[in-house]
């Protein structure tokens, strides 16, 4: 079976990132081309994706010359390969887990409006502004409970989907000194994603990246510092 991943900048690609985490993560062989999104050459590039792939967007995973768009497609795909073994058995448990991956997918109530992937990989972070960890809050007291519920380490026990899902929420929060205070759980949890090997061979790669810098970063509202 020929398996082409066509992924993006590590250090700017955070949906790339995640189809990529669940393809090795479910041990599936695939070749790869990193493919280049930052400008100038973001234009070409996308509209060579666009040839074979109606978003135009990374990821874009090719099997056999059938194309797989989508990062939780992909996802999806890599666990079915994996026997399911990456969302949890039991059906409600697994709808659940489902949950966590459309709320991710849905933009996690925008708490990563102005904190980029890229913004991650920057020398001089900005504080997070009263919304963001507002909203930082919201989303461990989430985990916490679904941490306490499952005994952990994972949000459902064992590693699934969800987990690799909010890799890079995880990568652009810790970036950011977010108050773990109350969340000892999400603490560890976040450590142990962030220790996984797949995990830690992206980010040394991502680091190896020249910045992708955006202005918008640094425009935070008066009335939201
Ligand atoms: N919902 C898509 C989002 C993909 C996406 O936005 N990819 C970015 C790179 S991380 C991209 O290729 N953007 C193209 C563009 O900005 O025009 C997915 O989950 O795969």
């Amino acid at each position: 079976m020929a398996t082409k991943l066509y992924s993006g900048t590590r250090n700017a690609s955070s949906w790339a990132m995640r189809a990529w985490l669940a393809l090795k993560e479910a041990g599936v062989a695939f070749e790869e081309e990193v493919v280049d999104i930052r400008p100038p050459q973001r234009f070409a590039n996308l509209a060579r994706i666009g040839g074979f792939s109606p978003p135009a967007a990374v990821p874009v995973l090719v099997v056999d010359g059938e194309t797989i768009f989508d990062s939780l497609a992909i996802m999806e795909y890599a666990n079915e390969l994996a026997g399911g073994r990456l969302l949890p058995a039991a059906p409600l448990d697994r709808a659940r887990a489902r949950s966590v991956l459309a709320w991710q997918h849905s933009g996690l109530s925008g708490i990563c409006g102005l904190i980029s992937f890229e913004s991650a990989f920057y020398p001089d972070k900005r504080a997070l502004t009263r919304r963001e960890r507002a909203e930082c809050d919201r989303l461990f007291a989430f985990l916490e409970g679904c941490l306490a519920r499952s005994g952990g380490p994972y949000l459902f026990g064992e590693l699934s989907l969800p987990d690799l899902a909010l890799v890079p929420t995880v990568v652009r929060l810790t970036s950011h000194a977010p108050d773990f205070g109350r969340w000892p759980l999400t603490l560890a949890w976040t450590k142990a994603l962030l220790s996984r090997p797949h995990v830690a061979w992206w980010m040394d790669e991502a680091r190896k990246q020249p910045h992708v810098w955006y202005d918008v970063y640094l425009a935070v509202p008066a009335d939201d510092a």
